[in-house]
């Protein structure tokens, strides 16, 4: 009698344990293509190691990784730390037309291409991102990829321009429309502001803000303000040999304003889009639109295809469960 109890809670268990991972195995991680400035800042770092974990934990795929910024070391810089996560193939794509140039004035980049291992040392040794976007798109299923832009939004607008060619008999919009599920870029300040990432590159954030045919989730510059990370990482005894804690070392003692850690304004768009934003942000829906000078402003619309993030999480607990990611 005991023993067929026991069996019977077993079924039970099994039951629902398999509910689980069926669940589990339909929704599948979320197939990523980050685009990065990988430069200017040092939050990209931090970014793309909690991308790197989140793949660790099978909550992602990353299909590919992109620079939108001209800098010749962006493309290295990038390989060199999918290496280092112990992703060498995931494919780089780089700017092959007009882009923004800017390099990392603390030198991080300089630094980490002295001291890990990596393939390439130009961005003119890597691929164009606008063909790799659209050899990636054309082989994708419906509305399978989530795109996650933390740096201009240059290749993004070139790829909505681009025509048909022997990669698709799409235009870049339609595949856009087609294959890409949502956008979760890290630009713009709401209701209204001015931000680095829109107005560096301004015609081309304002061509993906009016045409950009899916849903585009933003994590303004308000978000990521508030979570201030890389202390915890730099003073880590026990990771060694890491570029995450090697730039972040270098580059917090070198501003007064990074005392209490780094903004973590690219690490909020790469959570938010892999996990999805119900934990850590409220959404206000509507429209953004571009004002003068790379301003950009917000129409409440309740049907509206833009989100904007307001903080849910205190941003303390946000700090702690990113930072936790960026030294796994
Ligand atoms: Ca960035």
């Amino acid at each position: 009698m005991n023993g067929n109890r026991i069996a019977k809670n077993y079924l039970v268990l099994l039951f629902f344990m398999g509910g689980f991972f069926l669940k589990g195995n339909t929704q599948g991680p979320v197939k990523v293509i980050l685009d990065t400035d990988m430069g200017p800042d040092y939050d990209d770092v931090g970014a793309i190691a909690v991308l790197h974990s989140l793949a660790d934990k099978g909550e992602a795929e990353i299909l590919a990784t992109m620079s939108c910024n001209h800098h010749y070391l962006t493309g290295p810089t990038i390989e060199l730390l999918n290496t280092y996560f112990k992703r060498p193939h995931i494919p780089v794509g780089v700017p092959r037309l007009l882009a923004v140039s800017m390099g990392a004035p603390q030198k991080w980049p300089q630094l980490l291409m002295k001291s890990y291992p990596h393939c390439y040392n130009s961005n003119d040794e890597l691929p164009d991102a606008i063909q790799l976007y659209r050899e990636l798109l054309a082989k994708a299923d419906d509305s399978s990829i989530t795109v996650i832009a933390i740096g201009f939004l240059t290749n993004l607008s070139d790829l909505l321009r681009s025509p048909a060619d022997k990669i698709s008999p799409m235009t870049g919009t339609e595949l856009v429309k087609k294959k890409v599920k949502k956008l979760v870029s890290m630009a713009g300040r709401f209701p209204v502001g001015r931000e680095y990432n829109v107005y560096k590159d301004a015609l081309s954030a304002t061509e993906v803000i009016n045409r950009w045919p899916t849903q585009i989730y933003f994590s303004g510059w308000e978000i990521g303000n508030e979570i201030r990370t890389g202390l915890k990482v730099a003073g880590n005894a026990q990771l060694k040999n890491s570029p995450v804690k090697d730039v972040f070392s270098q580059c917090i003692p070198m501003a007064p304003m990074d005392s209490l850690g780094r903004m973590s304004w690219d690490q909020t768009a790469v959570l938010a889009g892999i996990r999805g934003s119900n934990r850590y942000f409220d959404l206000v829906a509507g429209r953004m639109v571009m004002l003068e000078n790379g301003k950009n402003g917000w129409i409440n619309m309740s049907d509206g295809r833009h989100f904007y993030y307001v903080m849910k999480m205190p941003p303390g607990k946000l700090s702690e469960e990113i930072e936790l990611l960026m030294m796994r």
